[in-house]
Order: C-alpha cells, then structure tokens, then sequence
C-alpha cells in the first residue's frame, strides 16, 4: 500500500494547482517542495528587477472568479515580490501548505509495481501509485563553467539563488556575467546603486522596452470587468499571450508602413513588438532582417558611445529568434559612468580568482560577481533526479538523444507520471499553459478512478506521432539556427553543445486541440489497465 496516492514534486504554480484539483477526486497528496514557500519561479528568483513580461492579469491563475475580484495586481507587469504574495494568497486561500513538505529535496523517483518510490536528500522515502512532475522548464540553474568559481572570497550567485534577506550594492564593485532576460533585468536594477559595474557579455539580445506602470483605479475596475474575454483572447492566440501576430507579411506593406507599425510595437508594453509582429518575421530572413535594421538602429540612438552601441547589437542571429529580454532603460544604463561592457567573446573570462576575474586581455577587482547565467532549460530539471521507469531504465539515459514524450506530459516507460511542464508542452504565457494541463492530468485520473484503472503509459506509436508533429511543427523557423535554450543549447552542460528540436514549437491553440482529442478519444493512446502487481483501486 504506498503512502500517497499521487506525490507531486515542486509547489511552483503548477504543483500549486494540481494539488488544489487533485483534492477534488478525494485523494491522498503529497507535494514535495526543495524551497521553504510556495512559489516555485518566483520563490527562487529574487533578484533586483525580477518581474513579468506577461501583462500581470493575463499570468495570474484564471480558474477562481472570486480570486480574480479579490487580487489586484499594482502594476501592469508586476514584480517578482508582488507575484510570491500573489502565490502565497493563493496558498492561505486553498489551506495548500497542509499537504505539502517543504524543504525536501527529490533526489530520486523509482518506478516498479505499479508506483513510485521517492527518495529525499535526507534519505528518506515515500511512495505513492502517481507521479507528477510540477518541477518548471526554467528550473535547474547553471553556473559558469569557469575555474576557479570556488575561489571568490566575496559573494558570487546564481540569479535564481538569490540571497533571501538582499544585497547590498551601495559603493560595490560588481560584476553581472550573462545578458538574457535576467541578466537585463538585474543590470538596469544594479546599475542604479552599484559603486562599478561591469557587465561580462558573450552574446547580446535585442531587447525592446517594456513600457511598464502602475495599474490605474479605473484599468483595475476594467480589467476585473474583463476577465472572462482577456482569458478567452489567451486561449485563441499563439502562445497564450494577449498579442498575436499581425496576419499580414512584411513586405505586403509599403517601407513607411512598416517603420510605422514597428515604431507602434516599440511603443507598445510587452510582447507586441515580438510576437504581435508581421507573421513572417520569424521564418523569412529577409523580414526578420527588417525587424533586426529597426531595432538596431534603435540601440544605435539610445547609446551614445557608438562602441559600445555596436558592441550590444547581435550579429549572429536576427531578432526575436531568441527570447526577446524586454527592458526599462537598459541600454541607457551604458551611458552612465559607472557601468562598463566587455565583450566576453573577444576577451572570455579565462578564471576567477579570490578577488575578481582574469580575462584574456586583463585582471578585474569585484565585491561582488552575479551569475545570470541561465538555466539547464526544458529537461534539466529531470536530469537532476535519478527518474528510473519500468526495468530500473533511467530517463536521462531514455532521453540522452532527445526527449521523447506524448503532448510532453508522458513518457514511454514511465507510468503512471505526469510531466506538467515536461518538454513539448506548449510554452508562452506559462499560467495558461500550467491550467490547461494540471485539468488534462486531473482529467485522465478522474477517468482512471472511475474505471477501476491503476497504470497509465504512452503507447509508442503515439509517441512516435506525437515526435513527428513537435519535429514538424519546428521546420522553417529562423529560431532553429540560433543556440539557445529554446534549441537546447547550454555551453555551461555537458552534452548540451548541439542544437536539439527541445520544444513544442506548435501553437498552444493546436497543442490543447491535440491533447483534447486524445482525452474525448477514450485515450486510446495511452495503455490504460490495471498495474502488474497491484490490485486495481
Ligand atoms: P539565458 O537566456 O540562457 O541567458 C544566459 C546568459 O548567460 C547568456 O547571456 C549567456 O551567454 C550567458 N552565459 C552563460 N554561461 C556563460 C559563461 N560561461 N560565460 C559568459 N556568459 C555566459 O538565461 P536567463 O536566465 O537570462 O533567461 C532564461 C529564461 O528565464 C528566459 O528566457 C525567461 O523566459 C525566463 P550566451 O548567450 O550563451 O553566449
């Protein structure tokens, strides 16, 4: 008799809602949580300037009206601090932290007769018929592969292992390493007190302005009013966001017309100016290099030494093929005087030492050295825990050649778990995506019980179909070219160095339709039945 009916891993958004839902089918959880709160992202990721890029209304959880009344979100993209009491309103409101254990860290999950046994770094253990991964795409942080990491006397961190009770920069001399949407947001926030920063960057982003502000009262009584159309305008767009690309090509438009509507994007807040833009920025490379020529010339007039201008556009890949890093004065901070670029890619970072850092060109002095450096995206989070499936075989070893799964929920060989946000799952605006799929795993174990079924496992042709369309759905798209996590690059990991076809590059609207079909379908694609060596429940 195992101890939990289902053990869910992570208390982030994803394991926060499964749980609520999982409750409803009356059964025994467990949440496992390696932090001391709930909050998942937004518990670990306190650095300064830590905030959304989704409009905040459109990223809270949808599924409570009452909720949705009660919250009122103060700014139109909200900070990090407001998003965790966010989360743990939620937590107060549903009692959830009775049902979980925090400060337990997965080490292991073994699968055999029927359920998962869990090991914890303390050693200890706990079993339970279900498995559900609640454990992010963005989750497992990667230093840099740099000697002498350990030797810093002065603090050095990860982004996402922020120091709890803050930091201090007032008269430091601090170095930021990485300039992805991270390292952007916590450069802007750094510069403002830091005695010197020095930011190490080895490849350059297009970023875009934010254009954030506080909520006004009479926004906040429309957006209140509006909720039920802006989440249906997420469920119709591409990625779960309120913008979608414009139906028209780049050059169906006259070159006025065009500087026009881009001039509008950048003055547009949020994702406009990436993924409201012409449809076919992102697949002909003459439209992307439009985009690309605007946007530089954009950094060109922000930045006034033409030096360092040139050194923050991108020259090997073209706009919006990698996450666009949206900003707040950003490229101004180079104008100030106590903020300095270096290229890392023409001078690297050859070592730390115990009180700064050896490029190949010279030696710096730091207080303080901040990583943001990134994650081991999409499955490194399950890399991290020794998953071993049916025959002891181990999911890192199953999918040392990619991930293989069916709607990036289940995998062959792992039954009876459920992978919320397990690679190709759509991505996006990610609440969206994390309701959609808690209510599919919610779905088919309400489906399970009332059928008396115990086990649950892909069938691999399904799983062989489903590879067929993420590969298919990734064909033509200029982002395939360019290394990132979105092409499961991470120099920073082993075995990390080649691009992949790592996510779901479909529409979220196609991704659900698939997923509905499968569930209205009796599931017919997965392999339902009562477990070897269990009795049925
Ligand atoms: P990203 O986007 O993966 O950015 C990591 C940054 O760190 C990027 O600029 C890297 O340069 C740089 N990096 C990584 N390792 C090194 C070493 N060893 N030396 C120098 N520079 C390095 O991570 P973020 O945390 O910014 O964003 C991840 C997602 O979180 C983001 O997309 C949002 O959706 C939320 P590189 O480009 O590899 O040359």
């Amino acid at each position: 008799m195992a101890d939990f009916d289902a053990i869910i891993i992570g208390a982030g958004m994803s394991g926060m809602y499964q749980l609520i839902r999982l409750r409803e089918l009356g059964m025994k959880l467990r949440v496992l949580e390696a932090g001391s709160g709930v909050g998942g992202t937004w518990y670990w990721n306190r650095y300064p300037g830590a905030r959304f890029d989704s409009e905040s209304y459109s990223y809270g959880f949808s599924f409570d009206p009452e909720l949705l009344q009660e919250w009122s979100w103060s700014e139109h993209f909200a900070p990090q601090p407001e998003t965790l009491r966010y989360l743990n309103r939620v937590a107060d409101k549903y009692d959830l932290r009775r049902d979980i254990q925090f400060n337990s860290h997965v080490t292991a999950a073994h699968y055999a007769d029927g359920g998962w046994t869990l090991t914890l770094a303390d050693g200890s253990r706990q079993t339970a018929r279900f498995l559900i991964t609640a454990i992010g795409p963005l989750s497992a942080p990667t230093l840099p592969r740099i000697d002498g990491i350990e030797s810093f006397r002065g603090p050095c961190f990860h982004t996402a292992r922020w120091p709890h009770e803050g930091v201090d920069f007032a008269g430091k001399r601090v170095a930021v390493i990485g300039t992805g949407a991270t390292g952007v947001q916590t450069i802007q926030e750094v510069a403002k007190t830091a005695g010197h920063l020095t930011v190490f960057q080895r490849t350059p982003n297009w970023c875009a302005p934010l254009h954030n502000r506080p909520i006004t009262e009479e926004e906040q009584r429309r957006i209140k009013q509006d909720y039920p159309a802006m989440f249906q305008r997420c469920a119709e767009t591409f990625a779960c966001f309120l913008h979608s690309a414009d139906p028209r090509g780049t050059f169906e438009v006259t070159k006025e017309e065009r500087e026009a509507f881009y001039e509008e994007l950048y003055a547009s807040p949020g994702f406009g100016i990436w993924v409201g833009n012409f449809k076919d920025s992102y697949t002909d490379p003459a439209a992307n290099a439009e985009i690309s020529d605007f946007i530089a010339a954009k950094i060109r007039a922000r930045v006034k030494d033409p030096r360092v201008a040139e050194m923050l556009i991108p020259r090997n890949h073209g706009f919006g093929t990698r996450r666009v890093p949206l900003e707040t004065r950003y490229y101004e901070v180079y104008n100030q005087p106590n903020v300095e670029l270096v290229d890392s890619k023409a001078t690297p970072i050859l070592r730390i030492t115990p009180t700064g850092l050896t490029t190949s060109e010279r030696d710096f002095e730091f207080d303080i050295i901040i990583c943001a450096t990134g994650f081991d995206g999409l499955t490194g989070a399950f890399d991290r825990i020794d998953i071993r499936g049916r025959d002891g075989v181990a999911l890192k070893q199953a999918w040392s050649a990619g991930a293989r799964t069916l709607v990036g929920m289940l995998a062959e060989g792992f039954p009876n778990m459920f992978m919320l946000l397990g690679p190709h799952t759509a991505l996006g605006n990610i609440p969206r995506s994390i309701e959609f799929n808690v209510e599919w795993v919610s779905a088919l174990l309400a489906h399970m019980q009332q059928h008396h079924l115990t086990e649950a496992e892909p069938r691999p042709e399904a799983v062989e179909a489903w590879m067929a369309h993420v590969m298919e759905c990734s064909i033509g798209l200029l982002s395939n070219e360019v290394d990132s996590w979105f092409t499961g690059v991470n120099t920073n990991v082993e075995g990390r160095q080649t691009r992949t076809v790592a996510r779901y590059s479909g529409s979220a609207p196609a991704y659900r339709a698939r997923c509905d079909a499968i569930a209205a379908g009796g599931y017919r694609e997965l392999r339902l039945g009562a477990a070897s060596g269990a009795a049925p429940g």
